[in-house]
C-alpha cells in the first residue's frame, strides 16, 4: 500500500469484533505503546498481528506492552522515557 497511515489500519485475524485498530505508527514514531494489556485473555485482540503490521509499515518501532492494573511494562517504560 502506498500510504503508510491506510495500511496501518488493520484488522486483525482473530476476529471482526475487534473491528480495526489505528496504529499510530508513522516513520515518526519510535515506540508503539500497547495499553491494559492485563484484559488480552478477555478480548479478541490479535497483538502478534498488531505487532507485525505496524512493524511491516515501521520496521525499527520498538513495541512495549503496558498494564496501570498489574504495572506490567512500567519499568521498561520508565526506562525507555530516561534514555531519553
Ligand atoms: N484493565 C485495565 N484498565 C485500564 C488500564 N488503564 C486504564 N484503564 C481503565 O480504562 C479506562 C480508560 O482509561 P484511560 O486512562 O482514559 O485510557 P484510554 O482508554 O487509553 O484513554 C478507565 O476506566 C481506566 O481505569 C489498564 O492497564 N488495564
Ligand atoms: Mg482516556
Amino acid at each position: 500500500m502506498d500510504n503508510p497511515l491506510a495500511a496501518a489500519n488493520v484488522r486483525t485475524r482473530r476476529t471482526r469484533l475487534c473491528g480495526s485498530l489505528t496504529v499510530n505508527a508513522s516513520f515518526k514514531s519510535k515506540l508503539l505503546v500497547l495499553t491494559k494489556i492485563d484484559l488480552l485473555p478477555y478480548v479478541p485482540f490479535g497483538l502478534d498481528v498488531a505487532i507485525a503490521n505496524a512493524r511491516s509499515i515501521h520496521p525499527g518501532i520498538e513495541t512495549l506492552q503496558l498494564s496501570s492494573i498489574t504495572g506490567q511494562g512500567m519499568g521498561d517504560w520508565l526506562k525507555w522515557i530516561e534514555k531519553r
